[in-house]
């Protein structure tokens, strides 16, 4: 089935220059990038953005670390878009992530890991939305 993902290159990836080959990694691995901008989340966004994981011991920081420069959301489409993004981008923790992924190549911690994957592509759709107008998905 076709689904949506919703992909955000976090601030560290962004600091680190990582943009472009993260994006060509996306691209390689066969999806359509719908919709992609750069802007800087402020607290209430990225509040609001991680919701569920609201008085969890990591939630104050995740923030911080959010608004911490700009991200860049990147609304992404392909067939089984939502489990192919995160074997691509691999495990929340860089250690448990597999050879090749993302988040094994790039990322510095379980915090601060390159990139972020929705869960489901009920999520991927209410993810996008968070970001994106309709009429910016093209
Ligand atoms: P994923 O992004 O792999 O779906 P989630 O949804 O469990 O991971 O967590 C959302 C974000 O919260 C992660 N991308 C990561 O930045 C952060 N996070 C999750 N668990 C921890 C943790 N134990 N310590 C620090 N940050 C965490």
């Amino acid at each position: 089935m076709v689904e949506r993902t919703l992909c955000i290159m976090k601030p560290d990836c962004v600091r680190k220059n990582l943009q472009g080959e993260v994006l060509a990694r996306i691209q390689k691995a066969g999806f359509t990038v719908l919709g992609m901008k750069q802007l800087r989340l402020t607290l209430e966004e990225a509040g609001a953005f991680y919701a569920v994981h609201k008085g969890r011991p990591f939630y104050d920081g995740l923030v911080e670390f959010m608004t911490s420069g700009p991200c860049v959301p990147v609304a992404l489409e392909k067939e089984n878009a939502v489990a192919d993004y995160r074997t691509l981008i691999g495990a929340t923790d860089p250690k448990d992530a597999a050879e090749g992924t993302v988040r094994k190549l790039y990322a510095d911690n379980k915090g601060e890991n390159i990139v972020h994957g929705s869960d489901s592509a009920e999520n991927g759709k209410i993810e996008i939305a968070f970001f994106f107008a309709e009429s910016e998905l093209i």
